[in-house]
């Protein structure tokens, strides 16, 4: 039975084939490595219902858990000598001794999390040894947290930290919060809205850092370090000087000063994240400046301190006229930022959407991936669920992050997946990832249940991208649900989950059908004669934007490979042909059906979907905590009812368009 606020970490009574000891010894002194100690006992404790003691100096003639960085174990042991990158870790069960010892002390609490995970999934058996480190060394999550205690785009409750103007958390629960991100290997978090207005600016006032510091305290036993929103008018909206010019050296200095105090309060702060010159937000084009003037100028503040400047890419015309059609707005990210590339310095990493629009159901992979070579960058993605269904719709997310990473961006041949490791100058390496996160105050922390497998499949895929959506779905569930036939069935719903909710939203990677603002439901020309540049111009004969060579020029952002492929309709893959493509409802498309045909048919399919997930989910009424049940069972009602808004609303729309009929004469309004 699931208690849904302790999401992966349940409480049961395992069996072990092994005799579990009743001591531990750890063999690192550090805050985290105290940590870890707590978190193994503890989880023994939780999986068992014995709690082992621990020990300081190692008897090493006993049978322990002994614990540590490597470079003490090394003293007492002969460690097998695989290459650990930082944060990494290995596990040793020998008969009912067992060791776990990690690069360093994050990775010895990597090393502990993954015994307590594979304990419970029941791979912990005598003789057995592992060793793993993360792919990605950021792996980051942000808050869209606005000190009201609202969140943007949240759907889960209030704020985890701020209420009414000011910091106001449990701390117990933020440590809560902290294990459970930690324990999938997050190691950065953003606690603020990129958006940065009313009370978030004085966040880099003393008064407000005093809290931040609390929180940050928080945090760092679980090896994660803070990052701050600020925002780049901060020297004359805070500081009262005339300008935020990034040139002016009074401006640099106001910063550099502010570093400071920043530090004094935070001083393993991991930097500053910036949404500059996009959506109404401040930056260097205000000056006439250059987003490399004005990362650069912050990252010379924080590089004393060792900060980082985190630089979003999310920059694009959001006062478009829709009756201009010279200017495409999936072209602004590259065009503003490929020019910059080698600009920027080494403490600054641009933060790029996964796609040229904004986190869309289905959109390509942004060209910027594969083209910057000299300079640091990581991939956004969404985990809160904006577009995607608002945690009312189940929509397994690491189903759309695992074809994001296998798209070949192709340089040298290589995947998203396989791009991603540390820095290297000349290469087009992505350092990791970054992630507007789902939760809140709810209970269960992310409204629907299942979407806690959302932000653990996020942290488990920034770890290492090889992972596919099925073993992270598998593995979820039974860390949930416990080994067995519900979780089996769980994991087969959250992998129907996403195909569905394709189907039934946008056609074909054509986007923005949604209620403008709200982006929830269908809307379908809700956002055709707005500002926002997301259009899709559907007539009588045709939809989409022509985004080829001979159309916006888009495709031509892409590596020649990629150019060529997304350039035919013959050869772009059909998810999106939309997205390159204008065509005619009457294109034939590879199944050998129209267009219009296709369209009518994923909108009954996706509807049917939907409606085959809630009675699979009443299915499994039986097998699951009432409040559990119930909670998701009002949610995929929801769903349904979206669903069928979506398919007919797609359907009558198209069918007046062109007064086609469905060649199966299912029903449409007409
Ligand atoms: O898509 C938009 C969202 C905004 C968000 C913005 C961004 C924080 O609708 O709510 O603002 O993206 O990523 O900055």
């Amino acid at each position: 039975m699931l208690n849904e606020y302790d999401c992966w970490f349940q409480k049961r009574q395992i069996t072990v084939p092994v005799k579990l000891p009743d001591v531990i010894y750890s063999c690192a002194s550090g805050e985290i490595a105290a940590q870890a100690a707590r978190e193994l006992q503890n989880g023994i404790k939780r999986l068992t219902g014995f709690s082992p003691v621990m020990h300081v100096n190692p008897d090493l003639n006993r049978n322990a858990f002994f614990i540590g960085v490597i470079s003490c174990m090394e003293n007492y042991f002969h460690l097998p000598a695989d290459r650990l990158a930082a944060g990494g870790f290995l596990i040793n069960v020998k008969e009912d001794r067992i060791y776990i010892a990690g690069q360093d002390e994050p990775g010895l609490l990597y090393g502990v999390f993954r015994f307590l995970s594979l304990l419970s999934l029941g791979q912990i058996k005598d003789g057995f040894e592992t060793s793993d480190s993360p792919v990605s060394p950021l792996r980051m999550i942000n808050h869209w947290d606005n000190f009201d205690g609202t969140v943007e785009r949240g759907y889960a409750g209030g704020s985890l930290f701020f209420k009414d103007g000011v910091f106001d958390y449990d701390s117990g629960r933020v440590a809560d919060y902290a294990r459970l991100l930690a324990s999938a290997g997050i190691n950065r978090i953003s606690i603020n809205n990129v958006n940065v207005r009313a009370k978030a600016k004085l966040l880099i006032t003393e008064e407000y850092l005093r809290e931040a510091g609390k929180l940050a305290a928080i945090f760092r036993p679980f090896g994660i370090k803070l990052i701050l929103s600020v925002n780049f008018s901060s020297p004359w909206s805070l500081g009262k000087l005339p300008t935020a010019d990034p040139l002016d050296p009074s401006v640099a200095l106001w910063w550099k000063e502010r570093a400071a105090l920043v530090y004094k309060y935070i001083p393993d702060l991991a930097g500053f994240i910036v949404k500059a010159d996009s959506e109404g937000e401040p930056g260097p084009f205000q000056y006439n400046r250059t987003h490399a003037d004005g990362a650069n100028m912050l990252a010379r503040a924080l590089e004393p301190f060792g900060g980082e400047v985190i630089w979003r890419c999310f920059v694009y015309n959001c006062q478009q006229d829709w009756r201009d059609r010279s200017f495409d707005r999936a072209c602004a990210a590259y065009n503003h930022f490929k020019p910059l590339d080698g600009a920027f310095d080494k403490n600054v990493i641009l933060q790029i959407k996964f796609g040229p629009y904004d986190f869309q159901v289905r959109e390509p992979v942004s060209p910027l991936f594969g083209s910057l070579l000299k300079t640091r960058h990581v991939m956004e993605l969404q985990i809160t669920q904006e577009y995607t269904g608002h945690q009312i719709d189940l929509c397994f997310l690491p189903q759309v992050w695992e074809d994001i990473l296998n798209f070949n961006a192709g340089r040298q041949g290589r995947r998203i997946k396989d791009m991603v490791s540390p820095f290297s100058e000349g290469e087009a390496n992505i350092e990791g990832f970054a992630a507007v996160v789902n939760t809140g105050k709810d209970n269960n922390w992310t409204g629907h249940t299942l979407a806690q497998a959302n932000l653990y499949g996020y942290a488990r895929m920034t770890w290492n991208p090889a992972f596919t959506a099925k073993e992270i779905a598998d593995e979820w569930s039974v860390l949930s649900f416990g080994e067995g036939e519900t979780a089996r069935r769980i994991s087969k719903l959250l992998l129907k989950s996403y195909p569905a909710y394709e189907k039934y939203n946008a056609p074909f990677g054509v986007c923005f059908m949604v209620t403008p603002g709200l982006h929830y439901g269908p809307n379908i020309e809700g956002y055709e004669y707005s500002r926002w540049g997301t259009y899709h111009r559907a007539d009588n004969s045709a939809i989409g934007i022509d985004r080829t060579a001979s159309g916006t020029g888009y495709t031509e952002q892409y590596s020649k490979e990629n150019t060529a492929i997304f350039s035919d309709p013959k050869t772009c893959p059909e998810n999106m042909i939309l997205f390159f493509h204008r065509l005619r409802y009457d294109y034939v498309m590879r199944n050998g059906k129209t267009l219009l045909q296709n369209i009518y048919d994923t909108h009954f399919e996706g509807y049917e979907e939907a409606a085959a997930m809630l009675e699979e989910w009443k299915n499994l009424k039986e097998y699951l905590e009432k409040e559990v049940y119930e909670s998701a069972l009002s949610r995929f009602e929801r769903q349904l009812e979206n669903a069928r808004e979506w398919r007919d609303q797609i359907n009558t729309y198209f069918f007046r368009k062109t007064g086609i009929a469905d060649e199966k004469s299912r029903k449409i309004y007409s």
